[in-house]
């Protein structure tokens, strides 16, 4: 096993894999921007290194910098965690270069799945259900007879797109005409490529998304799914295990999809390949191949740490679970908190003058706030995640609210409040949502 791992990220992520690299007697090395130098996980790694001053673009997104660290430090391993380089391909690739190991997926496997399109096709070669769709259009005279095979409404989508940007709907042939240049340009602009490829638009779907771990070796196995419908400006607020929509068999039907899937690809590392869920019909429309930010549902469930299983599959372990020894038992929440106005989530960064974390059986704070703590105005607003683990969901809603009762932040604004509007509202309780019922919500209580 790896004697020195470096952790390439920031925060709660970068704390939360420092604890299972802990756990498995393997030292850490922290990297920071100067705006982080006294954030939790930098003062409990083994070594630190300032990478350089806060904008992400000279720090936590600095290549050279990383690898120099990992140099300097001797470090075997780097672990990339999620958001920053953790989908660059090429940093994956040059991590290898350098001689470390890259804890995560094949560099040809991140390459394959941010082209939004070629991944739809893996997909669909694999045996994936997905959107009924175009390849990319370069033009109106491409675009409206591929769209008129497909059925409006018709959602315009950026090839190195993901995560909801430059999309744009066109309900008839005028919008698209309207649309299509628009998306092209914005996809250009957002993501340095221009190209743009057409769906069918799905107006009411949940968003569902399934846990998957490969070690590379012929080994897959699923920790059940995600339901990551609860989203606002494409953030996720709340997400929940197992999704209030699915039956058993749906499940297990979407689960063994993506595992027979991965393991024709013979993926490595954590993955999760994303859904839409519309009339009992499940689309694929991406895969992330990083760890993602709601994952500890999925262990809550599992029993199962990811993070760990990540660390053992790099150094070249086989999975240390078959799909017969999964058990996924009880209900998980998650809370993403952030420090935002819960009415009008402008940023609130600034000192924590008080700081409380709830407790109690099925209780768990994934945080890297202390008294004292300044967060910082450069990075994303998470700042802790609150995760509630019950036998059922009714009992995990009960703790949820007594949790969210019991955590103390002070000096900061925070979307305490907001969650503890959601744990009392109608549809949130009967698990009767789909993508778009949190921005109405929201609106409508502004
Ligand atoms: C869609 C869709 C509906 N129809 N594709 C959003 C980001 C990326 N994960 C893909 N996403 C979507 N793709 C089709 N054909 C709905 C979403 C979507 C979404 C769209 C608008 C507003 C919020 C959304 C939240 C999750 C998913």
């Amino acid at each position: 096993m790896f004697e020195k791992v470096l952790i390439a990220n920031r925060g709660e992520i970068a704390l939360r894999i420092h604890r299972a690299c802990r756990e498995m007697g393997i030292k850490t090395v922290a990297v920071h921007s100067t705006a982080d130098t006294h954030a939790m996980n930098v003062r409990l790694a083994d070594e630190t290194v300032c990478i350089g001053p806060p904008p992400a673009r000279d720090s936590y997104l600095n290549v050279a910098a990383i690898l120099s660290a990992a140099t300097i430090t001797g470090a075997d391993a780097i672990h990339p965690g999620l958001g920053f380089l953790a989908e660059n391909a090429d940093f994956a690739a040059a991590v290898e270069e350098h001689g470390f190991v890259f804890i995560g997926p094949a560099p040809e496997h991140i390459r394959l799945m941010g082209d939004k399109i070629a991944a739809k096709a893996a997909a669909a070669r694999l045996g994936i259900p997905t959107v009924p769709g175009s390849s990319t259009v370069r033009d109106l005279a491409a675009a409206e007879p591929a769209a008129d095979a497909i059925g409006y409404p018709i959602l315009i989508k950026a090839a190195a797109g993901g995560g909801g940007r430059g999309m744009k709907i066109a309900r008839s042939r005028a919008e698209l005409a309207q649309m299509l240049p628009l998306a092209q340009r914005e996809a250009e602009a957002f993501f340095g490529h221009g190209e743009v490829y057409l769906e069918r638009f799905l107006e009411r779907p949940r968003h569902i998304e399934v846990q998957i771990l490969g070690d590379g070796q012929g080994g897959v196995v699923h920790l059940g799914e995600r339901d990551c419908s609860l989203q606002r400006t494409h953030q996720k607020v709340i997400e929940e295990t197992p999704s209030p929509a699915l039956g058993p068999d749906e499940r297990d039907r979407i689960g063994a999809l993506a595992v027979g899937a991965m393991r024709e690809l013979g993926y490595r590392s954590a993955g999760t390949l994303e859904f839409l869920y519309q009339d009992r019909e499940f689309f694929f429309i991406e895969m992330n191949t990083r760890l993602q930010v709601e994952h500890p549902i999925s262990e809550m469930v599992s029993g199962v740490d990811i993070v760990r299983e990540q660390l053992r599959i790099a150094d070249g372990a086989a999975l240390g679970y078959r799909q017969a020894e999964i058990r996924l038992s009880g209900h998980a929440i998650e809370c993403r908190i952030n420090a935002e106005s819960p009415d009008d989530f402008r940023p609130s960064p600034g000192r924590v003058t008080d700081y409380h974390a709830p407790g109690g059986l099925g209780v768990r704070v994934d945080s890297a706030l202390y008294q004292g703590y300044v967060v910082p105005p450069f990075y994303d607003s998470l700042i802790s995640k609150l995760v509630i683990h019950g036998r059922s969901r009714s009992e995990c809603l009960m703790r949820l609210r007594r949790a969210l009762e019991e955590y103390v932040i002070g000096g900061i604004e925070t979307t305490i409040p907001l969650h503890q509007r959601l744990v009392d509202a109608r549809a949130f309780i009967d698990g009767d949502y789909d993508i778009h019922w949190l921005e109405r919500f929201v609106g409508r209580n502004r």
